[in-house]
């Protein structure tokens, strides 16, 4: 489809939901062979191998909150977010949630809390959380707002909630703007996209906060820009080995350590590679090369896969996927919702 079109809202969340369930599978493993990867991935096509459903974990669960909360809303409440995130975790706490939000997400629940950005600046000493906890969720945020300055406040301010750090915000912030690239066919030139999120984050990390925050945790002065001339490097490469990968980018639990490695798994998918199948479309490769760096898998390929989806649509998506992942419904018609949103929010009255 065009720019902003429905199928690439549809494939923007629905690949999100796939890559949180199918790359659970992996989530924590060093190494991931390839072979494994495949096998994994064709046992979802065979209907008697009896996979069942693979279900989401707190990537999802929290995605899904978000979603909610900016369709119910119409636009960003932090109250009503902060709320539904608590009552998630409340009511599911069995998701793999990060070992410190859980903290964050009890607090939030409290009706006496008045600053719903408290909790998550009290984490890790008052240093914040960098985890990718901000970024995994933050899809929705591109498909809710048509104007990249709203995408970059409200990205910040929904990861705000748990994740304080600025290597944790703005790990989001650089997923959402991802996305919203994404979903205007800026992948159709990659050079130029992986130029405007450097130039995008330039101006992002140029901050006080950031710069502080980078100068504490001994990080590049603007870490995700220095990560992205990295992506820039490997992208001219003729070769690149996962080994390579994981060594200039990361597959970690860090924001820092895996929002960059999701978009280079993107970028590097956007041709038919030798070690994938060459039935595989653009998604469908994106995912498998996200497993296979081993790591934060799950998170690393739901957001890779929400960036593929949101570039290549809903139709290039498996069906035997699709059935076999919980919450994929649901997420379809967020979707579908959200796009409405996203289109009523561009008519100038
Ligand atoms: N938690 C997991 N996976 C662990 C295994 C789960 C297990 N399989 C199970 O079944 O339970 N996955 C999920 O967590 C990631 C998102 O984490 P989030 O929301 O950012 O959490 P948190 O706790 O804020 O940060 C994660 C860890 O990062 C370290 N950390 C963060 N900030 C720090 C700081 N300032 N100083 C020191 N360490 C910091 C801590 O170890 C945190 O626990 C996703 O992968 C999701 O899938
Ligand atoms: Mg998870
Ligand atoms: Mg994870």
């Amino acid at each position: 489809g065009g720019p902003a079109s429905l199928s690439r809202f549809r494939g923007a969340l629905v690949a999100g939901v796939l890559g949180d369930c199918i790359g659970g599978e992996f989530e924590g493993a060093e190494e991931v062979p390839m072979e494994s990867v495949l096998q994994h991935l064709s046992s979802l096509d065979d209907e008697t191998k009896g996979t069942g459903i693979l279900e989401y974990s707190d990537d999802t669960a929290m995605a899904r909150c978000v979603a909610q909360s900016l369709l119910t809303r119409t636009g960003f409440d932090e109250h009503d977010m902060a709320r539904r995130f608590a009552k998630e975790y409340s009511a599911s706490p069995h998701r793999g949630y990060g070992a410190g939000v859980i903290q964050v997400l009890k607090k939030l629940s409290s009706p006496q809390l008045n600053d719903v950005y408290q909790p998550a600046r009290d984490q890790f000493n008052g240093r914040g959380s960098f985890g990718n906890g901000g970024a995994m969720r933050a899809a929705p945020f591109a498909l809710a707002f048509p104007d990249l300055s709203d995408v970059k406040r409200f990205a910040h301010l929904g990861a705000m909630l748990t994740h304080s750090c600025s290597l944790g915000y703005n790990g989001a912030v650089l997923q959402a703007l991802a996305v919203h690239l994404s979903l205007q066919g800026a992948l159709d030139l990659p050079h130029q996209f992986i130029s405007r999120l450097i130039k995008e984050m330039e101006e992002v990390e140029g901050d006080e906060a950031a710069r502080n925050d980078a100068r504490i945790l001994k990080e590049a002065e603007k870490p995700f820009c220095e990560r992205l001339h990295r992506i820039r490097d490997l992208m001219d490469r003729s070769k690149v080995s996962i080994e390579e990968v994981i060594s200039e980018l990361g597959n970690g639990i860090a924001a820092l350590h895996s929002v960059p490695t999701a978009i280079f798994c993107v970028l590097h998918c956007l041709q038919p590679r030798e070690c994938l199948p060459e039935s595989y479309g653009g998604v469908e490769r994106t995912i498998a090369y996200s497993l296979a760096l081993g790591g934060d898998t799950d998170t690393i390929a739901c957001m890779a896969g929400a960036i593929a989806g949101a570039h290549y649509g809903i139709e290039t998506i498996p069906l035997s996927w699709i059935r076999c992942c919980e919450g994929v419904e649901d997420a379809d018609q967020y979707a579908e919702r959200l796009y409405k949103l996203y289109h009523q929010s561009q008519i100038v009255i």
